[in-house]
């Protein structure tokens, strides 16, 4: 009685799953054996070179991936006879191999950076994928008339492993043998039954994760646009608050904005996160750093959804006792929001704009010297208001200003 071929791996589809369609496709039991990391640091020393897989096969142990592959598909008739036929086949398994292991260097390193990935998936990935097709051309299978392992091999790659589905979509006639080869009955099998692993559910919790990422940073960006229309109504009430003489109404408006303002810059980090979580998520096992990420945004998603009102800036020019209430409110609120610095920029954006506002009054100052003018019996006088405002110390001429009602311009 012939003993089950075993294959020796861990929990995971990698570098066993082509030998596992092997098994599938010539329709062989072998057992499946699934180690656990916890158990590997005690067999580690027993395997021809201390990884996996291993493939227990006719009284031997056969290390290294490929031999193995090589080993299943000569037995179970997937390696063709022909020795060209072979070599190509062999061929196009090692070039499998080594694209796999550029994309593996990249998914396991979790220092990879954006141009990297953006490098595999734009022109590596691409550039590979052109080699393929061009072997299979409009042929059914890439050697010979028949399913080799190489096709196996291809196959794995492109529904397991190549990362970025989207890419294979410009290779039709890859997309094709794809769904061929997954429609072939024994692989369509083992694609149904096989064991779903850590990895692929992975893959459908990151999709989700993606998407949730998504709609937040369109909602945050959507908010940001929305919130820079009140903080630009809010500089433009400040301005007629002062005009009407309003110096506290002008400064809640300020306060306001520079709340505002606060959100804003911490929904641009936010937004850098957000882009950089998306983009590498796919990558590494960040579901944690997603969940925080998106708990976050949330708060200040409804920070700034309080915030969004152009017509409750327009409140605060209002005198009626309604409007008074809900602008003592928001002074109250502002100032558990704002600390000393803050207040004291708001402060210094409000006599700037006092400034700016007394400035606009003033004439234009004359850009050439004046030309020689016969001399008037009078004096001439400045208006009375510019001449002081000329002659005040820069600070206190403004805070004493500010004491009385302005005049709107
Ligand atoms: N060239 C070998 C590489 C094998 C390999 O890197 N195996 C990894 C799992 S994919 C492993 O055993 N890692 C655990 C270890 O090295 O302790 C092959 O193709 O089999």
């Amino acid at each position: 009685m012939s003993i089950k071929p075993r294959l020796t791996y861990f929990d995971g589809r990698g570098r066993a799953e082509p030998i596992r369609m092997i098994f599938a496709e010539a329709g062989v039991e072998y057992d499946d054996h699934r180690i656990q990391r916890e158990t590997w640091a005690s067999m580690k020393s027993t395997m021809p070179f201390g990884q996996l897989p291993v493939l227990h096969i006719d009284g031997v142990d056969i290390a290294q991936s490929m031999a193995a592959l090589r080993y299943a598909a000569r037995k179970y008739d997937l390696m063709p006879t022909d020795p060209i036929q072979a070599g190509t086949c062999d061929m196009i398994s090692e070039a499998i191999e080594d694209i796999t292991v550029q994309l593996s260097r990249l998914t396991h390193n979790p220092n990879a950076t954006d141009a990297e990935k953006a490098k595999y998936k734009d022109e590596t990935l691409p550039t590979w994928l052109r080699y393929f097709d061009a072997l299979l051309g409009s042929k059914q299978y890439l050697v010979g008339d028949s399913c080799t392992y190489a096709d196996i091999a291809l196959f794995n790659f492109l529904h397991d492993s190549i990362h970025h589905p989207e890419v294979l979509e410009t290779f039709p006639r890859l997309v094709d043998f794809k769904n061929r080869m997954a429609a072939r009955p024994k692989l369509a099998a083992w694609l149904a039954s096989r064991p779903v692993t850590r990895r692929s559910v992975e893959i459908s919790q990151v999709d989700r994760a993606k998407l949730d990422l998504k709609v937040q940073r369109d909602q945050l960006t959507h908010y940001q646009k929305r919130i820079n229309e009140v903080i630009e109504r809010e500089t433009t009430v400040a301005r007629t608050c002062m005009a009407q003489g309003k110096r506290r109404n002008a400064l809640i408006a300020l306060k306001k904005k520079r709340w505002q303002e606060q959100l804003l810059a911490k929904t641009d980090g936010m937004l850098m996160n957000l882009h950089q979580m998306i983009s590498t998520i796919e990558f590494t096992e960040i579901e944690k750093q997603v969940f925080d990420g998106l708990k976050q945004g949330t708060t200040v998603l409804q920070q700034l959804n309080r915030e969004m009102s152009v017509e409750a800036v327009d409140e605060l020019m209002a005198d009626t006792q309604e409007a008074i209430d809900k602008q003592n409110e928001i002074e109250q609120a502002l100032g558990t929001q704002l600390d000393e610095a803050d207040m004291e920029a708001v402060t210094a954006e409000l006599e700037a704009l006092e400034s700016q506002m007394i400035a606009d009054r003033l004439p234009a100052a004359p850009e050439s010297a004046p030309v020689s003018a016969p001399v008037s019996a009078a004096p001439l006088s400045a208006p009375a208001s510019a001449a002081s405002a000329a002659t005040e110390p820069a600070v206190s001429g403004r805070r004493a200003r500010v004491e009385q009602p302005l005049v709107a311009a």
